[in-house]
This record gives C-alpha cells, sequence and structure tokens, in this order.
C-alpha cells in the first residue's frame, strides 16, 4: 500500500524541528518505515535551492523570483525523494510543503493564491498531503523562541505583520480542511505539546489501519 505523507508547518519558532524528533520516534515506535525530509530542500539539488532562498543578500529577491524556486526545489523533491517513497509504501514526514508557499508567499508576500494554484497543480498534480499539523503559537512567542538561537534569515528578518498574516493563512487553511489539518497549541510546555501530537498521530494511524483491513 502507497506510504501516507505527512507535513508539518507553522510560523517562526512554533517548534518544528523539535517536534519532528518526537514523531520520528513514535513512528519508529510503531512500526512505521518512513523518511524524514524537508522544504526548501531534500535533495542536494533542492538544498542548494535552500541556500539561496534563506541566504541574505543586497539584491532585493522579487516575491515571482522566491515562488519559482520554491517550486523548482519542490519538483526535484517530489519526482527524487517523495513519489518514489510513498510508492515503496514508506511514509514521508516533511517539514513544511506548499502549505508554507501559501502562507509565506501567498499571504505573508501577499501574491494571493491563484498564481500559487496552477503551479500547485503543474508540479504536484492530484498529490497533496494526507495529514498536516498546524502548530500554532501567536507570532510574538515564536519570534521570542526562535531569536534565542542563530543568526536571522532572510525570511527571519521579516516584520510581525508579515508573520501575523502567515499565522492567519494557516489558520484559515486549517478551518477550511479539518480533515486534513491538525491545529496544535503549540504554546503549552513541550510535553503538553507532544501529547495533542500523539492523540492525533493515534488517530491518523487507526484511520489508516482501517483502511487497510477494509482492502
Ligand atoms: N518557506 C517559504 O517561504 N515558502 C515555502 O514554500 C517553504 C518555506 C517550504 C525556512 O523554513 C524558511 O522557508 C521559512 C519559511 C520559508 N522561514 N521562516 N520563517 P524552516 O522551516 O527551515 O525555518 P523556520 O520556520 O525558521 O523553522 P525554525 O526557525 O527552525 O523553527 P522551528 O523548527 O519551528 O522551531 P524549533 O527550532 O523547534 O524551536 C525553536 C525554539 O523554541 C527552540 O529553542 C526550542 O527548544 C524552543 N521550543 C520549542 N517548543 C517549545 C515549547 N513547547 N516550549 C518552550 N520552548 C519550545
Amino acid at each position: 500500500m502507497r506510504g501516507r505523507f505527512i507535513t508539518i508547518e507553522g510560523t517562526e519558532g512554533v517548534g518544528k524541528t523539535t517536534n519532528i524528533d518526537y514523531i520520528k520516534q513514535w513512528l519508529d515506535d510503531n512500526g512505521i518505515s518512513f523518511v524524514n525530509t524537508r522544504e526548501p530542500g531534500g535533495t542536494p539539488l533542492a538544498e542548494e535551492i535552500r541556500e539561496v532562498l534563506l541566504s541574505n543578500r543586497e539584491e532585493q529577491v522579487c516575491s515571482k523570483a522566491e515562488l519559482l524556486m520554491m517550486f523548482a526545489g519542490r519538483a526535484q523533491h517530489i519526482d527524487q525523494v517523495i513519489e518514489p517513497q510513498l510508492a515503496m509504501g514508506n511514509w514521508v514526514l516533511c517539514d513544511r510543503f506548499t502549505d508554507a508557499t501559501y502562507a509565506y508567499q501567498g499571504a505573508g508576500r501577499e501574491m494571493g493564491n491563484a498564481l500559487i494554484e496552477s503551479l500547485e497543480t503543474m508540479v504536484q498534480g492530484s498529490m497533496r498531503p494526507d495529514l498536516t499539523l498546524v502548530l500554532d503559537v501567536p507570532v510574538e512567542l515564536g519570534l521570542e523562541r526562535a531569536g534565542k538561537r542563530s543568526e536571522p534569515d532572510r525570511f527571519e528578518l521579516e516584520k510581525t505583520d508579515f508573520f501575523n498574516r502567515v499565522r492567519q493563512a494557516y489558520l484559515s487553511m486549517a478551518e477550511k480542511s479539518p480533515e486534513r489539518y491538525k491545529v496544535i497549541d503549540a504554546s503549552n510546555s513541550l510535553v503538553q505539546v507532544q501529547q495533542q501530537i500523539s492523540l492525533v498521530l493515534c488517530n491518523f494511524l487507526n484511520k489508516h489501519q482501517d483502511e487497510i483491513s477494509s482492502q
């Protein structure tokens, strides 16, 4: 059976990296074979594109160039990693995917959704994640958490308004499709956040197993 595609999303510093380690352990404990990957990135070429996208530079990167680079990396990532793994029956756990494009380029950069929808169809066809965890924290808290780490990249230099638009876009996608998106209140303690994640994953796995047994 084809593997399942799980994506993790959220604004700056919500705890994606931290909780992905927890999810990896959870998948291992449940005997699920998976690959863990990320966007932008996930293949050598797409990681090079990531470097270009995140690095600070004097030249202003225009929004359309940024958008096309996101999808260029994604096309390569899907072709080389995501599709082959899913086809082999492995699950794919991905730190950000196209919802980040709707949130950051569509809402953050105020490009709207129409162009993104066309590129999504071109690059992905009908392929979409099976489950998307949206880790949600107030923007200020996320920025404070992220700020404790390293030098800010090109996105991290954006203003609070930008991240508020990104956050609202995620919440609105989740509201429209509650069967796919699960919003996790990530402002709680890590233990509480991981309890919520575990509950979502258990429900998802049960559904998956029901589907297998009904085949
Ligand atoms: N981007 C885009 O524009 N369009 C696209 O299509 C795609 C991406 C795919 C790179 O993403 C950038 O690309 C991203 C959007 C853009 N830019 N931004 N902003 P990324 O995923 O590589 O980078 P990121 O969003 O900046 O992730 P991050 O900064 O690494 O944050 P995180 O992984 O969500 O957080 P973390 O490192 O796990 O946690 C941050 C700190 O908080 C850390 O010290 C933790 O120990 C702490 N933490 C975490 N959870 C808790 C709780 N519950 N309590 C207390 N402290 C906590």
